[in-house]
């Protein structure tokens, strides 16, 4: 199950989930022979030496991280995952990966057909023509650090090799809908009519060898809307849309999440069949600050959520839906609206459960704690706006996602720093701007970023890392907020919190015990949810998570795990649960 709902009727889409054979290539990593060799291998060159040597030792399953496999516990490295697939007509193919871990190169027949680097975005690809027949895919996934991988280096969180998100092959004709945007618009202000508008883009790809005309028509609430038609050239793509007003709409919110289907169809012309289809789901809902607020349909809302690591002792970064939705049942438990995506983009499925049960998200980036020396990496440039775009193109149509972050505690108190923060940022407005923007801070009164965001948002550790009182040291951060370009912009605690050890219980509530992570917790969410000037707060974190074995991380992390969840990596709770609920549902 790739989404909550269907995403195609017209359109044939199987899931390549399941066995795929698997072999470790423990002295290849395509990352390194494509550095060392200086080749850069393009699309249709022959890897088939290369290729035929891979020994395919193990079955592993799809989606998966290979650490669950006893022999391949702490395996970092590059391995090979192998799978046939069986065709039954002619046909093009579209690949679509929604998350390989950290480096995917991808061969159809031998043939390379794509590469992507990052484990939390989506990439797909087209294999034209295919004849029918058995076919064989290989994916060569690399998770090993290095001088190419700015954004995934040995960190505070674990992570995984592997093909960790489903995998989808879908036939296409030679014209196909490849992206739907919804943006809602409520221009009269007025939340109380049903009145709505939704600006609509589709974007459809001719990869046929002749020039396609066609006609695109589409749905939302019972209502048909007609996008226009095309003349679309060889190998070209548009964009085909407008701005359409709703009436009878029900809004979404928090409380009363609702969603409707937008479902678009793509005719020849003069024809009734549909060729293509694609369909998304969406709600209606506007994010805005005012007034040093946040408000989600004009409404000021205060946001009272968890950070979360999408990582499980029993799956790694690989969740089934059953247990992505076990953890939004115990953020709603604890009386949670909102959740941060920290460090990355999430698997769509945990967002579309959130649009489904009313679970507001900051969604940010991939990027945690990167100096100015690996912002300075030639690779940093790239990778983040690739990882940015590909964030905004896949999950901007969830409703739930109400706040873009980017590059959690990098050198934002730097002037170099601020270079990449201001490019990032103007990138994402220019990808979206219906939604606010932030990212979380640990600079202190160093801060140099906060005048180019929306919201500002402060990762302080009273309590665990100092012993300063929380209210003091919130209402010090509003000063350093508006001497530094946050004057009259809402702000965040988006981190807080101390580690507790599960079951470690003391009378004398020492640091590290379940008794002082509660007490912590307990005078974190007093403080902040007392002040007026705090729209949000973001409790580090939801449930303890695996580091990297590599330095430091051993030494600065007992068990090698974080451990200031609020349930455990197994998702037990701890004291601070209870305290958690009392203040998020007083
Ligand atoms: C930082 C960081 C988190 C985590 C946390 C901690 O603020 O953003 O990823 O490392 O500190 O546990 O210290």
């Amino acid at each position: 199950m790739h989404r909550l709902f269907e995403t195609n009727i017209v359109r044939s889409v199987q899931e390549l989930n399941g066995s795929w054979e698997f072999a470790v290539l423990r002295d290849v990593s395509p990352l390194q022979v494509r550095q060392v060799s200086g080749i850069q291998q393009g699309n249709g060159e022959s890897d088939d030496e290369l290729l035929a040597s891979f020994q395919y030792d193990y079955l592993l399953t799809v989606p998966g991280c290979w650490e669950m496999h006893p022999k391949l516990l702490t395996y970092r490295g590059a391995g090979a995952y192998r799978k046939r697939v069986t065709i039954t007509r002619q046909t093009s193919l579209r690949l679509v990966f929604k998350g390989v871990s950290h480096t995917a190169h991808v061969y159809f027949d031998g043939q390379k057909i794509a590469e992507h680097y990052n484990a939390y975005t989506e990439f797909s690809t087209i294999v034209k023509d295919v004849e029918p027949g058995a076919h064989e895919v290989v994916v060569v996934v690399d998770n090993s650090f290095s001088e190419a991988s700015a954004l995934h280096t040995p960190n505070d969180y674990y992570t995984y090799g592997g093909i960790i998100r489903p995998v989808i092959i879908e036939e296409i004709g030679d014209l196909f809908i490849e992206r739907l945007e919804f943006t809602p618009q409520k221009d009269d202000h007025n939340y109380t009519s049903d009145h709505w508008q939704g600006n609509i883009r589709a974007i459809v790809r001719n990869i046929g060898d002749q020039e396609q005309q066609f006609v695109l028509r589409g749905e939302v609430a019972g209502q048909e809307l007609n996008l226009g038609s095309a003349k679309l050239a060889v190998g070209e793509s548009c964009i085909l849309g407008d701005l359409f007003s709703f009436s009878s709409i029900k809004a979404w919110n928090a409380n009363s999440p609702q969603l409707y289907e937008l479902n678009v169809k793509l005719y020849g012309v003069d024809q009734e069949k549909p060729l293509d289809d694609l369909i998304e789901r969406v709600g209606f809902r506007t994010v805005t600050t005012n007034n040093g607020r946040i408000q989600v349909n004009g409404e000021d809302m205060v946001l009272k959520g968890l950070n979360r690591h999408e990582d499980h002792p029993l799956v790694g970064a690989a969740f089934p839906v059953a247990l992505l939705s076990q953890d939004l049942d115990l953020l709603i438990d604890m009386g949670a609206n909102a959740v941060r995506t920290s460090h990355y983009p999430n698997d769509e499925r945990f967002l579309d459960l959130c649009d489904e049960r009313g679970m507001m998200v900051w969604e940010e980036n991939h990027a945690r704690g990167l100096s100015l020396e690996v912002m300075s990496n030639p690779n940093f440039i790239w990778q983040c706006e690739q990882v940015n775009r590909e964030m905004v193109e896949q999950h901007r149509n969830h409703p739930a996602i109400i706040i873009w972050a980017i590059l959690n505690e990098c050198a934002s108190n730097t002037q170099e720093g601020r270079v990449h923060y201001k490019r990032q940022l103007e990138q994402l407005r220019s990808l979206d701007n219906s939604r606010p923007l932030t990212f979380a801070s640990h600079q202190r009164a160093q801060e140099l970023c906060f005048d180019l965001v929306d919201i500002v948002s402060f990762n302080l550790y009273p309590g665990w890392y100092g012993n300063e009182d929380p209210g003091e040291l919130c209402e010090l951060a509003r000063g350093w907020a508006d001497a530094a370009g946050g004057a009259g912009k809402p702000m965040i605690m988006s981190e807080f919190g101390g580690d507790g050890y599960y079951g470690f219980r003391s009378p004398t509530r020492v640091k590290g015990s379940e008794e002082r992570q509660a007490d912590i917790i307990e005078s974190n969410l007093k403080a902040y949810l007392e002040r007026d000037f705090i729209s949000g707060m973001f409790i580090w974190q939801f449930c303890d998570c695996r580091v990297t074995e590599e330095d430091p991380w051993p030494m600065m992390r007992s068990m090698t795990q974080n451990s200031k969840g609020i349930v455990d990596a197994y998702r037990r709770p701890k004291l601070a649960y209870s305290v958690v609920q009392q203040y998020f549902n007083a």
